[in-house]
């Protein structure tokens, strides 16, 4: 079990770094023979994901004001990540104007809060973390994402982001249902648009659609709506790790944060021994995703414990 749930986690975060990468390489390729190697750097999605899961297991799990903490620090030793627009000058707010985290600081930026898709891109470490656990994943994902993130879309983009990961590390390899999964995270979502969306998936994957008709349909945008249903449709409408991840970037648009989504779902799915060895062998700050897994994961054990003893 302990093994099983190592490999899932670890696939999980390597996934999204190898997804990333892969998209950040695609340099505006969209045929799938073309899309093989991945980038030398992996981009701001990866390095937020990593944020959220050094604050989980700091914390033992999800903290606010440590969490923002995290995000700051990080961003100021690597501020070429790629970050995008709203971030950095939220972080700016909390650094040099002792702003709180939980203010809604993206209503300053934009009306009505940010809906891109940076909740989401990231959130894969608490969809690990509270695989089991959907009500404290629910609270976790909504106060990591208000960070940046106060818009409802962008909110429901990482909750169903999380729920399709805590579903793919519960989900053992390979008995995957895909009509099953779909229905599954549909159950999570509660807006219009994320309902005709992931009902488009469905469709979608009956009909073998191709990629034009998806993009279509689905979108491969910067916004929450138009690329978490994408990713979860590039996972399913796949066989294996590497297809899933290559599907995911030769969608374009947002191609990284596409294909990292995809890759931790996926990664969550198949286990890390079934992500290609030389994809494994050349992303950047694999040991490190490595070791974050392994105790990300040890960490959400100490607290179920704790929590069947208190
Ligand atoms: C550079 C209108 C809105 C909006 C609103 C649009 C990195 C804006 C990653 C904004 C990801 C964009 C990406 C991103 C993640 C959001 N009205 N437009 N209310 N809310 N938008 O700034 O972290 O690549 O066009 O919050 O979500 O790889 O520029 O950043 O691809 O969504 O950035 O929203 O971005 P932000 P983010
Ligand atoms: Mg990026
Ligand atoms: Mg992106």
């Amino acid at each position: 079990m302990r093994t099983m749930e190592i490999s899932k986690f670890t696939g999980c975060l390597l996934g999204t770094a190898i997804g990333d990468s892969l998209g950040a390489a695609r340099e505006g390729s969209s045929e799938i023979a073309e899309i093989r190697e991945i980038g030398p750097r992996y981009t701001d999605d990866t390095a937020m994901t990593i944020g959220v899961a050094e604050s989980l297991i700091r914390c033992r799990g999800f903290d606010g004001e440590e969490m923002a903490r995290r995000f700051v620090e990080n961003f100021l030793r690597e501020p070429w990540r790629g970050y995008g627009a709203g971030p950095p000058r939220i972080f700016t707010m909390i650094l040099r104007n002792g702003r709180r985290w939980d203010e809604g600081l993206d209503r300053e930026l934009y009306p009505g809060g940010s809906f891109g898709n940076g909740a989401a891109m990231r959130v894969a470490p608490i969809g690990l973390f509270y695989c089991d656990e959907p009500e404290k994943l629910r609270e976790a994902v909504c106060g990591a994402s208000r960070i940046t993130h106060s818009h409802e879309l962008a909110i429901e983009g990482a909750l169903l982001q999380a729920h399709a990961v805590a579903l793919a590390v519960r989900t053992r390899y390979p008995d995957l249902n895909r009509e099953e999964f779909l229905t599954q995270v549909k159950g999570v979502v509660r807006s219009e648009v994320y309902r005709e969306k992931l009902d488009a998936a469905g469709e979608l994957l009956d009909r073998r659609a191709d990629r034009k008709q998806v993009i279509q349909r689905l979108g491969n945008g910067v916004e929450a709506p138009n690329s978490v249903p994408t990713a979860i449709y590039a996972f399913l409408a796949s066989e294996d790790f590497e297809e899933a991840v290559v599907y995911a970037v030769s969608l374009g648009g947002d191609a990284d944060t596409i294909g990292a989504m995809a890759g931790a779902i996926a990664g969550a799915y198949y286990g890390v021994e079934r992500i290609p060895l030389r994809w494994r062998e050349n992303c950047e700050n694999s040991r490190y995703l490595e070791e974050l897994a392994e105790r990300l994961w040890e960490a959400s054990r100490v607290r179920s414990r704790g929590d069947r003893s208190s």
